[in-house]
């Protein structure tokens, strides 16, 4: 068998690894916030108290239905500005924000999202730098492993990751969102980390985890092979079960 694509032609791609991700602490989760525009109150949407953009209720990974209850909404052209202030200067290593609709349900798997948004932090609440904006389309591979999709695998309500080069000192963090529609927003975090491990599901061609007649054959021989150009050499074997299976097959002098 030969992998590969039918043309020959070797792209000199490195094969895709899945990412299994892991969340810091959110320091926003309690902390004051403030909006400069008055959330609509479409759909029951609102805050009336002011603590839902950091009560740590987040969701729900779909548009509409009860979504916008829990969330503040905005109109296209209300471009708001959240605030949230950490009451003290602290490391911020990621940002997220929960966005959602309102309407229309946009999929970002679709690449369908033309909101944008902001985000940037300041020691003092005077002065702000921008680390960066969010990407809020997305690509398959920026699903981590750990994360489930609804059924239908779109993502019209997400919890977007932003994650600086260097985690940026700061007290004040603004989210400013320029609204292409009518959206919504759950939640807003910074957390100290997130971090992504390379993540594998291992799943193999069935030849590998099942020897066939073939390849104990192969092995037999690349076990006689060894042994013999082994027998008064020292050699390092990258290959642990190999190396066993050498020393078992001296040990009882079968070659
Ligand atoms: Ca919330």
């Amino acid at each position: 068998m030969r992998y590969g694509y039918s043309d020959g032609i070797d792209l000199d791609r490195a094969k895709h690894v899945d990412r299994w991700v892991s969340y810091g602490k959110n320091l926003a989760e309690g902390k004051p916030s403030k909006v400069a525009v008055p959330s609509k109150t479409h759909w029951e949407a609102g805050d009336p108290e002011g603590t839902k953009l950091t009560d740590g209720i987040i969701g729900p990974p779909y548009a509409g239905g009860i979504g916008p209850r829990y969330a503040l909404c905005w109109d296209k052209g209300d471009d708001p500005v959240i605030e949230v202030d950490l009451e003290q200067t602290l490391r911020c290593g990621a940002f997220r924000i929960h966005l959602s609709a309102g309407w229309p349900w946009w999929n970002a798997m679709k690449g369908q999202v033309k909101d944008r948004v902001q985000v940037l932090t300041s020691p003092d609440g005077r002065t702000f730098e921008s680390p960066a904006f969010f990407v809020l389309n997305l690509r398959w591979k920026d699903i981590p492993a750990n994360h489930m999709l609804p059924d239908d695998e779109t993502a019209t309500g997400f919890a977007y990751d932003l994650v600086p080069e260097e985690p940026v000192e700061a007290r004040y963090v603004c989210f400013r969102i320029e609204a292409e529609r009518t959206l919504t927003v759950s939640e807003v975090q910074v957390l100290d980390w997130i971090r992504c491990e390379p993540f594998d599901l291992r799943i193999a061609l069935a030849d590998t985890l099942i020897p066939n007649s073939l390849t104990i054959l192969r092995r037999e021989k690349a076990v006689r092979s060894l042994v013999e150009a082994t027998r008064d050499s020292a050699m390092v074997f990258r290959d642990e079960d190999l190396w066993h299976d050498c020393r078992r097959a001296r040990s009882q002098q079968n070659y």
